[in-house]
Formats: C-alpha cells, structure tokens, sequence
C-alpha cells in the first residue's frame, strides 16, 4: 500500500497542531517500548458530507487497550470523538479518509516503569481509499506464530503487537504474496497481520473466536451483526490450517481491509479462485452500510 499519508492538522493533547510540525522527542519511551495503544478507524462520503463508522465502539477498544497496560487516558471517550469529529472537519476531508488515534507512553526516560507515567494521545487523519487495490489477495500461512494472552496479548490494540504482525507479514510479501495469516500459539488458526480471518463451508461463517488470539475486530462484529440480519448462519469456533485449504470462500476483515477476498492461500486457490457469493454479497453490503445507505444501520455512523 503506498498511501499519500497528508493532512493539514493533526490533534495533539487537545491542541490542533500543523501536520509539520506534529513531532516527539526521539527519545520517547513509546518508541522504544512498543508502549503505547492505538485505532483504525475509517470515514466515508455520506449524503454530500463524511460520516464516520463506528467511531464510539472504536475509542472504547482504545480505552480497553489502554486499561490493560495502564496507559492514562486524558480525555473522555465523548471528548475523543468530538475531538475526532472537529479534525475532520479542520482538514477538510470530503472522501474515504482513515483516521488514527493513538495513545502512547509519553515519558522521556529509559526505565520501564510506567505506572507513575505520563501519556500524550494524538489524533491523525488523513485520505485513504482502499488498502489492497484488487479484486482479492493471494496469501501464505507464516511459519511465526501469533502472539498470545499469556505474552503480549492480542485482545489489546497495542503498538509492540505489531512487530509480530510484520514478521509474518515479510515472510508474505517476500514470497510474493499479498498478507500472511498466523496461527495462534496451538497451531490454530488465529487472524491476518492486520484483519480478522471468516471462512464460509456449505454456507455457514466460520470464525476463530477471540480465545484464538484475535483482536476483537469491529469489522468482523459488523459482519456478525449482519450476517445475523440476513440469515447466514455463523459460528465463533476454531478453524484448523487444513480447514482453510477445504473451505468454500475466505476472507479478510479490518477497518483498513473492509472486507477482502482471499483467492489463494500458500498457492492452492480456494473453490476457483474468485470471490465468492457470500463474501461478494458481504462486500456490497457493507459498502453500502458504510456510506449510509442501509437505513437500518444508519446508527452506526456519526457525521462530521
Ligand atoms: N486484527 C488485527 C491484528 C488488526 O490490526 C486489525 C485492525 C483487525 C484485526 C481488524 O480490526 P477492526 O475490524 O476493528 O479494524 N488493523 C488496523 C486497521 O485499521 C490496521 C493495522 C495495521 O484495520
């Protein structure tokens, strides 16, 4: 993905700050640690204005993720939103746009005792139009395991996760392929690098349930809700690699994903290698809620 990551303001600490001058010290503890927690959300054009998906379930993740390592949270979820709201505004943002709060550990110290710590929480948006522009991706199931709850758990949105996603998602890309799924540490299937894993067999969803160590998307809870509406029956059960070579249809879930195909998985195309029916029906119809065209989950999105 080469996005041309832009935007006049960014939202420092309650300030509006010029995106150039949006920095911190080098030897912030943040960066050095991984400490620190942070959120994917996406805006869409809605009715000549943007409207932004989910936002309050987004900076509750946040506040869960920050719980679990402690992290102060200055402001209120309310004040986060508003805050997120007004940026939007502020930069002018007319399209699909991503925006990315995180919440870090501010200190400028090199011991690791942040209980007594400051931390600063910073709001970036900027436009984003799909991740992976193509009709479905081609992934590898990564030799390095995910990340589990007795470590550095998944549940939390945290910054140091990640490194544990970019291993798995190097040995991808330098196969040639598009993103990488993990398994957890029992060899189960567990989610992307960044995006929860569905499979659909004989017409059912099939998803890893959160003990399979996956964030708790708000994607995949979308699709759920949904796929619920609409009478597709879904279970929250574990999947076995073998399971994903047999299934009918895959795909990918994220905030920065939406929902994704998946064609082929270590070369072996599932069904054709083309996205499916229930995956293709799943695409069109968040892409409608998304952009406020489903009445019925019009709740979800808070304008601009
Ligand atoms: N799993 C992981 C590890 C994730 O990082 C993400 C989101 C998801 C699942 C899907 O969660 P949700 O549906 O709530 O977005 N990933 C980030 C995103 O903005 C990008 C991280 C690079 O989609």
């Amino acid at each position: 993905m080469v996005v041309a990551v832009k935007a006049d303001y960014v939202w420092m600490d309650g300030q509006f700050v010029n995106w150039s001058d949006a920095k911190i010290h080098v030897m912030t503890r943040g960066l050095h640690y991984g400490i620190g927690v942070f959120e994917g959300i996406r805006a869409y054009p809605v009715n000549g204005t943007v409207g932004v998906f989910r936002l309050k379930d987004h900076m509750v993740r946040l506040q869960h993720s920050a719980r679990i390592y402690r992290l102060r949270l200055n402001f209120t979820i309310e004040e986060l939103c508003n805050a997120t709201l007004e940026l939007l505004r502020k930069n002018r943002i007319q399209s699909s746009a991503y925006i990315r709060p995180i919440l870090y550990s501010s200190d400028i110290a090199v011991n690791l005792d942040t209980l007594n710590g400051s931390s600063s929480i910073a709001v970036i948006t900027f436009p984003m139009e799909r991740l992976f522009e193509k009709p479905g991706v081609n992934v590898c199931v990564s030799s390095w395991r995910r990340i589990g709850d007795s470590s550095t758990p998944p549940l939390a949105k945290a910054c140091g996760n990640y490194i544990n996603s970019i291993l798995a998602k190097l040995d991808g890309t330098a196969s040639g392929f598009d993103d990488a799924i993990l398994l957890d540490q029992n060899g189960m299937v567990s989610e992307g690098t960044g995006e929860n894993i569905f499979i659909v067999r004989s017409g059912r969803l099939v998803t890893p349930p959160l003990t399979s160590s996956v964030l708790p998307g708000i994607t995949r809870d979308t699709v759920i809700v949904v796929a619920s509406d609409i009478g597709i029956p879904l279970e929250e059960r574990e999947i076995s690699r073998t399971e994903l070579y047999t299934s009918d249809e895959v795909f990918f879930t994220g905030s920065a994903a939406e929902i994704e195909p998946i064609l082929t998985i270590d070369r072996r195309p599932i069904s054709d290698g083309k996205a499916g029916p229930i995956t293709s029906k799943l695409v069109e119809t968040y892409r409608r809620i998304v952009r406020g065209k489903e009445l019925k989950y019009f709740y979800w999105i808070t304008k601009a």
